[in-house]
């Protein structure tokens, strides 16, 4: 369908593409087609690019969020709660003070954070409860940077579709975990690197010294000992080719909830 870009119809078609491209309330989209920067977004290029994308991705809905009472007294772990390699046991050893986190693959800079650079990024606060699929769920408060200005930072490539994070742990001493999230998920805006839990750094147990929180995803999203994100086009390179440790062993790619 050929339409200038102040044409109605290509707003209307918009509106309907970016509808069947998730679970974006007709509301929120309205509000969004209506809105002088999405318009100008969207003028400004035929396509939907990164970064309209991300303004999407930001009205989308939230996950629940709950008071200081509701936090559990002590958050449970699960999966790997303390991994065992000499690489990441030195960097324990030392406070994780010579840690960083690497961002490459389809970005416009590949760059390395500190801990101490991730910390001094704007940050958000959420309290949320996490549903693992083996049947329990924890509210807990995480603090973290936003991934989306993590992103922002490197530049993704228009080409890029999924983050790739890569752990410091092999569950049970065997692969590697990882796990992976469409740039969509990437950009919401609880969708955090989580360096504090309760207000204090992140136990080893649950992840440190950064996790994922992605709070719309079941609990094996939820990387933890993330040591680098890799902007990737498709994962079929990574693992077994299934976009997480769990996927390669029969569990979904989407675990929205
Ligand atoms: N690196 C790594 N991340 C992981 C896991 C793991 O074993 N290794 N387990 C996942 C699962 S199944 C859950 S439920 C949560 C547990 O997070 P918690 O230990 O903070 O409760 O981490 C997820 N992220
Ligand atoms: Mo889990």
């Amino acid at each position: 369908m050929m339409t200038r870009p102040d044409d109605p119809n290509r707003r209307r078609f918009l509106g309907r593409s970016l509808l069947a491209g998730g679970a974006l309330l007709l509301g929120g989209c309205e509000r969004v087609t209506r809105s002088d920067a999405m318009q100008s977004l969207f003028d400004a290029s035929g396509a939907l690019t990164q970064k309209a994308h991300r303004l999407l991705a930001s009205q989308e809905s939230l996950a629940r969020e709950y008071t200081p009472d509701d936090i559990a007294p002590e958050f449970r772990a699960n999966g790997t709660t303390d991994p065992t390699s000499a690489d990441y046991r030195h960097l324990a050893a030392n406070d994780f003070s010579d840690w960083h986190l690497s961002v490459d693959g389809l970005v416009d800079h590949a760059s390395r954070f500190s801990l101490t650079a991730l910390r001094d990024m704007p940050a958000r606060t959420q309290i949320t409860r996490h549903d693992c699929v083996e049947g329990w769920s924890c509210i807990g408060q995480w603090t973290g940077v936003p991934l989306g200005d993590v992103l922002d930072r490197v530049g993704v490539r228009d080409t890029a579709r999924f983050v790739v994070f890569h752990c410091a742990d092999r569950y049970g001493g065997g692969d590697p975990y990882y796990e992976s999230l469409d740039l969509r998920e990437a950009y919401h805006p609880q969708t955090l690197l989580a360096y504090d839990l309760n207000g204090a750094a992140l136990p080893i147990a649950n992840g440190a010294p950064l996790r994922l929180r992605a709070e719309r995803q079941l609990g094996y999203k939820m990387a933890k000992y993330v040591m680098r994100l890799e902007l990737v086009e498709s994962f079929d390179h990574i693992g077994r080719g299934r976009g997480g440790f769990w996927e390669d062993r029969g569990y979904n790619w989407w675990a929205g909830i």
